[in-house]
C-alpha cells in the first residue's frame, strides 16, 4: 500500500496526522507552493516568504530523517498553480493507492478537498486536525442549543476539561479571570524589550528574491523580514517569550505604545498557526514559567485565556457557522474601505503607526487590530468583505479560520452579536489612555467637534445614532444611549454631519 501525505502550507508539525503512520519505505510526502494559496488574496509579502520558507525547511527536515517528500517550487513551469492540480499531476507520478491529508484550516480549501475522491477516483482519507484543544465536534456539543456564544463561558468550560490553572476543583488564586489587573498603559520611563529576530538564511534569502519579483505589487515590506521559519528558530522564540516576556504579558496586555509594535506580547501566532508550534507545547512552557514561581497569576492566566480560550473559540465559531457566516452584515456596513488602510498616510497617528507597524512587521498586536483599524472599520461602516479581505492579507499569523470570527464577529459585529455582547466601539479617549498615540497626533482626544477634534470622537457618537435601531436596547449599551438621550435632534445631526464630511473626505481603493 504506498500512500501519498498531502501537507498543507499551514501544517508544518512533526506530528500531524497525515503523518502519524507514515512508511517512509513506500509512502511520499506531498507540498506544493501554489499561485492560488499566494494570491486567493494578495497577502502582505513577509507572510508568503514565511509560509514558504517554512515549508522549504521542513521538507528538508523531512529528508533529512529519510523521508521522501515531492515538493513542487513555485516557479517550476509545470505547475498548475493550485491544490488540486498539483495533486492530480502528484498522482500521476506516484500512483499511490491513497491520498491522506489532514483537514485544511479554511472551508474555502475544504470544498477542494471534498471533490478529490470523485476527481482522482483514490480513496482520500481526510483526517481531523488534532493540534486543537477542542475538537469541531465537542465545539458543536457546547454550543447546541446556545443562541450566542461568550467566549467566557467557553473557557471555564476548557478550563474545568483540561484542569489547565484549576486547583482542587477551583480556578486558581479563586477567580477565572484577572483581566481588572491587565489594563495598565505603558509605563512613561519603561524601554520595550527587543524582539528576537533572525537573520535571513539562504532559503529565506531565495523565496525573498522570489517574492520581490512575483508580488511586488503587494502589501508590506519585504526587506524587514525578521521571523523565524524553522522548528528550532520557533522554539528559540517561545523560549525567548516565555522567560523574557511572560511575566509581563498581562500588566501591559492592552498599552500601546508608537514605534514599539511588539511590546510584551508572544508574537508566536505565526508559528503557532503555521505549525511550527503547538498551542499545547505552547502553554505547556508558559505553565512551567509559573508554576517555577517566575510568572504571576494575571499574566498566566491572561495568555492561557487567549490560547485555550480565544483561539479555540474563534476556530468552533468558524466552523460552525460556515459558509453562512461569512455573509452576514448585521449593521449594514456599506462604506468602501478607504484607501490609507494601504497607505498608511492619515493624520490620525493611530491609525498610521498601526498600519506602518503593520507594513513593516505583518504584525500588529492584538489592542492595535482591536481597538484602532477595527475599531476605525466599525465605526465608519466598512464593508465586511473588504475590511475581513484586509485583515486576512496584512498579517503573517491570518488565516480564514482565526482572521474571519476576530474581525466579522468581534471587530466589526457584523455577525450581529453571535459571539460578543456588544460592539467594541471607542472614542479618543480610550486610545489616548492606553497609548502615546494622541501626545503628537494633528488631532485632540479632548475636542469633541471641529476641525481639531479626534476623529474617533464624533464616528463613535454618529456610530450610535445611526445604528440605534440595532443597538439602543443592548443592555450593554444603556451608558452612553442614556448620554445620547439628552441631545437635541440638531447637535445629533450634527455630529452625524461632521462624520459624514469627514469619511466621504476619504479617498478609497488600492494605492
Ligand atoms: P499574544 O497577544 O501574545 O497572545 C498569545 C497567543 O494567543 C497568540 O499567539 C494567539 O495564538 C492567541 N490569541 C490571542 N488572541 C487571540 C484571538 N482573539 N483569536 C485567536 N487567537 C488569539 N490572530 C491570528 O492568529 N490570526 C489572525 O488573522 C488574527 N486576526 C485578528 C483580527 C482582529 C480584528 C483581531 C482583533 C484579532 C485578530 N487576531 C488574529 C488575534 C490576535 O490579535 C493575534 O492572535 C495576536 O495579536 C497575535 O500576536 P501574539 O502572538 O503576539 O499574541
Ligand atoms: C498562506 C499560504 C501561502 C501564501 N502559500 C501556500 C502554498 O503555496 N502552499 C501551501 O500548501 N500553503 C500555502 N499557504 C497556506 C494555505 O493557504 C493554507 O494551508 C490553507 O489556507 C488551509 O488553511
Ligand atoms: Fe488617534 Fe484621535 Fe489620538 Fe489622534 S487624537 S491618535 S486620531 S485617538
Amino acid at each position: 500500500m504506498t500512500a501519498l501525505r498531502f501537507v498543507l502550507g499551514d501544517q508544518l508539525t512533526r506530528t500531524i496526522p497525515t503523518l502519524s503512520d507514515l512508511d517512509p519505505e513506500a509512502d511520499t510526502v506531498l507540498m506544493v507552493e501554489v499561485a492560488e494559496e499566494t494570491t486567493y488574496v494578495p497577502h502582505h509579502k513577509q507572510k508568503i516568504a514565511f509560509v514558504l520558507s517554512a515549508m522549504r525547511h521542513f521538507a528538508d527536515d523531512l529528508r533529512a530523517e529519510g523521508i521522501q517528500v515531492d515538493y513542487v517550487r513555485l516557479d517550476d513551469p509545470d505547475n498548475t498553480g493550485s491544490f488540486t492540480g498539483e495533486l492530480e499531476r502528484a498522482a500521476r507520478r506516484h500512483l499511490p493507492d491513497r491520498i491522506v491529508v489532514t483537514e485544511p484550516g479554511e472551508a474555502r480549501v475544504m470544498d477542494a478537498v471534498d471533490g478529490w475522491f470523485s476527481r482522482f477516483n483514490i480513496p482520500v482519507e481526510v483526517r481531523p486536525d488534532d493540534r486543537f484543544y477542542c475538537s469541531r465536534e465537542a465545539f458543536a456539543d457546547w454550543a447546541r442549543g446556545r443562541r450566542s456564544y461568550r467566549m467566557e463561558a467557553f473557557y471555564r468550560v476548557m478550563r474545568e476539561r483540561t484542569g489547565l490553572l484549576i486547583q482542587g476543583g477551583e480556578p486558581e488564586g479563586g477567580r477565572w479571570n484577572f483581566d481588572a489587573e491587565n489594563r495598565k498603559p505603558w509605563p512613561a520611563d519603561e524601554a520595550p524589550p527587543q524582539r528576537l529576530r533572525f537573520d535571513p538564511d539562504a532559503t529565506t534569502r531565495s523565496v525573498m528574491d522570489l517574492v520581490s519579483r512575483r508580488f511586488a505589487g503587494h502589501f508590506g515590506e519585504i526587506e524587514d523580514f525578521g521571523w523565524g521559519v524553522t522548528r528550532a528558530q520557533a522554539l528559540e522564540s517561545l523560549d525567548a517569550f516565555a522567560t523574557g516576556c511572560l511575566p509581563s504579558f498581562g500588566d501591559y496586555q492592552d498599552a500601546m505604545l508608537a514605534g514599539a509594535p511588539f511590546l510584551y506580547h508572544a508574537t508566536l501566532s505565526p508559528y503557532i498557526n503555521a505549525g511550527l508550534l503547538t498551542a499545547r507545547e505552547v502553554v505547556d512552557r508558559a505553565l512551567a514559567e509559573h508554576e517555577a514561581g517566575r510568572v504571576p497569576l494575571n499574566a498566566i492566566e491572561g495568555f492561557v485565556r487567549q490560547i485555550l480560550g480565544w483561539r479555540e473559540f474563534v476556530r468552533g465559531v468558524y466552523w460552525l457557522h460556515m459558509p453562512a457566516y461569512k455573509t452576514s452584515n448585521a449593521l449594514g456596513a456599506e462604506r468602501a474601505l478607504p484607501s490609507l488602510y494601504w497607505t498608511g498616510e492619515t493624520p490620525m497617528n493611530c491609525m498610521h503607526q498601526a498600519i506602518e507597524d503593520t507594513r513593516h512587521q505583518a504584525y500588529a498586536h492584538h489592542i492595535n487590530r482591536l481597538m484602532i483599524t477595527g475599531n476605525f472599520a466599525l465605526l465608519a461602516g466598512i464593508r465586511p468583505a473588504e475590511i475581513e479581505e484586509w485583515y486576512l492579507c496584512v498579517y503573517a499569523d491570518a488565516y480564514e479560520w482565526v482572521e474571519l470570527p476576530n474581525v466579522h464577529g468581534m471587530a466589526t459585529f457584523a455577525d450581529g452579536g453571535l459571539m460578543s455582547s456588544k460592539p467594541y466601539a471607542a472614542g479618543g479617549a480610550y486610545i489616548d489612555r492606553m497609548s502615546n498615540y494622541c501626545t503628537t497626533c494633528a488631532y485632540s482626544p479632548k475636542i469633541k467637534t471641529g476641525p481639531r477634534a479626534c476623529p474617533f470622537n464624533y464616528l463613535y457618537w454618529a456610530f450610535l445614532i445611526r445604528n440605534a435601531p440595532h443597538l439602543e436596547n443592548n443592555h450593554r449599551m444603556t451608558m452612553p444611549y442614556r448620554t445620547l438621550s439628552k441631545w437635541d435632534a440638531r447637535r445629533k445631526g450634527e455630529i452625524v454631519a461632521q462624520a459624514d464630511r469627514f469619511l466621504d473626505s476619504l479617498p478609497t481603493g488600492y494605492a
